[in-house]
């Protein structure tokens, strides 16, 4: 890293010691910027660095409840409104009890340079709460919901920040937040995204996520002459992402082979496919069950506590939660002759795992290349709320894959110009922050 990036990236570490996640994401981004730093010096002259790594709004708040035993519960809300250089502030909503301010600030950073990346006007921003959805009724996740955007709802507009899906919140949560902000503000508009189809939702929103990212993993294949037909590949996770991540795959002829959840992971040689898939998307979409009772209805192996990444296979897509691929993990997977790894999940593999795969030379997708088609499909959807229109299946899935086929062409070339050809990860990085930082330019100093 060259000096000056180190500095400004040793001063995130000295101001906000307790947030790791956030230090991990920004060395992630910074390890690329000195070549594009020392070729346009423009960036450090107006002080980029310094300027993008401070959110420009943070938000945190009180989400009190009442739990079905008329008992009073307390958890935190959070909105990280980082950058709106391109647009306005856009990214998801998590609801996971590990949520933190230091988990929405690298979710937020690493949004700025994704949806920069879509070719869309959205900037970037995340929120989410330390709430556990798992285990709570149906009444409890709605009196949360509506808490929740009880405060929210005075920070957020369609032309101002626009939420959506992410760990734990899903169409059902969307449409009870979009329901409080609608009696709040009396009126219908497009201020989240991931609605349901009867209320300005738009087709294939769902999906896209997974579906992007092995849209994505084919464009990587094509660059070496290979293909998703026939490969055998590990999922892991077994919620949006995963489910329409083995969809797609299945669609274009490949096996898979794992699933997981927070629990464990289950082995099916045969394929997750057909009854079996269907089975899963019944499982985890509306009996909110447990990834080992697929093993036990369909008698294949359950492997408590441990992720796929042991398994062999050919293509590895982490689509479950930040660090779910660490040193060994890579060391194991490229050991197994495995040719690719798209990541549908924001930062699964560790910088050092990240390492391990670059230097193997095999076709290694970053989540914020990877994983945006759900946010660029989000955009798709706030076009059409803004053109009180609704696409067809096949008009939003055309769209969202010129996008991925877009941001792989992107994230290539830069990789090539910069002198290391397949390098997604510095062409990612430095692809999303060159219109974000050019546009702050031209905005003036704020
Ligand atoms: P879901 O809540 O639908 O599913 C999350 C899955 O990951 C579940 O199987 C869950 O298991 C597992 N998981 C969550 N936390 C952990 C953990 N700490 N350890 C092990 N497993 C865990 O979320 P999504 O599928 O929407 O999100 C998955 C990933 O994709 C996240 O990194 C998210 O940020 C990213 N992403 C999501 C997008 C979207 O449009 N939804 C867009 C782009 C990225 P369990 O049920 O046991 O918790
Ligand atoms: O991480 C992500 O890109 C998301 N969770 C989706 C954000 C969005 O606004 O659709």
């Amino acid at each position: 890293m060259l000096q000056y990036v180190e500095k400004v990236y040793d001063s995130v570490v000295e101001k906000d010691p307790g947030q790791p996640e956030f230090h991990q994401a920004v060395k992630e981004v910074f390890n690329n910027l000195a070549p594009a730093l020392e070729k346009h010096p423009i960036y450090r002259k107006n002080k980029i660095l310094e300027r993008i790594i401070e959110p420009e709004r943070q938000i945190i708040f009180r989400v009190p409840w009442v739990d079905d035993d008329d008992e009073i519960q307390v958890s935190r809300g959070f909105r990280v409104q980082f950058n709106s250089a391109i647009g306005p502030y856009k990214g998801g909503l998590r609801f996971h009890p590990s949520v933190y301010i230091g988990i929405i600030k690298f979710l937020g950073f690493e949004q700025i340079f994704k949806n920069s990346l879509t070719g869309l006007p959205m900037g970037g921003a995340k929120g989410g709460s330390d709430f556990d959805p798992k285990g709570k009724s149906e009444m409890e996740v709605m009196r949360f919901c509506q808490s929740f955007m009880t405060e929210l709802y005075r920070h957020v507009g369609p032309e101002t920040d626009v939420p959506a899906g992410d760990i734990g919140v899903g169409g059902r949560e969307i449409g009870y937040l979009y329901g409080q902000y609608k009696q709040l503000v009396n009126r219908s508009d497009g201020v989240l995204t991931g609605k349901g189809l009867e209320y300005g939702g738009s087709l294939i929103r769902p999906e896209a996520t997974g579906y992007g990212s092995v849209y994505f993993a084919k464009e990587m294949l094509k660059v070496r002459g290979e293909e998703i037909k026939g490969k055998i590949c590990t999922v892991s996770g077994s919620g949006n992402v995963a489910q329409y991540t083995v969809e797609k795959l299945n669609q274009l002829g490949a096996k898979v082979v794992t699933l997981s959840d927070s629990d464990g992971s289950i082995y099916d040689p045969d394929g997750i496919s057909g009854e079996k898939f269907k089975y899963v998307l019944e499982l985890k979409q509306i009996k909110r069950g447990r990834i080992k009772e697929y093993a036990e209805e369909f008698n294949v192996e359950y492997r408590p506590n441990k992720r796929p990444w042991d398994i062999k296979c050919e293509l590895a897509f982490p689509s479950a939660t930040e660090n779910e691929i660490e040193r060994e993990d890579a060391q194991t997977l490229v050991d197994n002759g495995v040719i690719a790894v798209c990541e549908g999940a924001n930062m699964p593999s560790t910088n050092e795992a990240i390492d391990i795969f670059l230097e193997a030379g095999i076709a290694f997708g970053p989540g914020k290349a990877a994983n945006a088609g759900g946010v660029a499909t989000s955009g798709l959807e706030m076009a059409q709320n803004a053109m009180r229109i609704s696409w067809s299946r096949e008009e939003v899935d055309k769209r969202l894959h010129e996008i991925m086929v877009n941001i792989h062409k992107t994230a290539y070339e830069i990789s090539n110009i910069y002198g290391d050809p397949g390098n997604y990860v510095l062409g990612a990085n430095i692809g999303g922050f060159r219109k974000v930082a050019d546009a702050m330019i031209a905005q003036g100093h704020w």
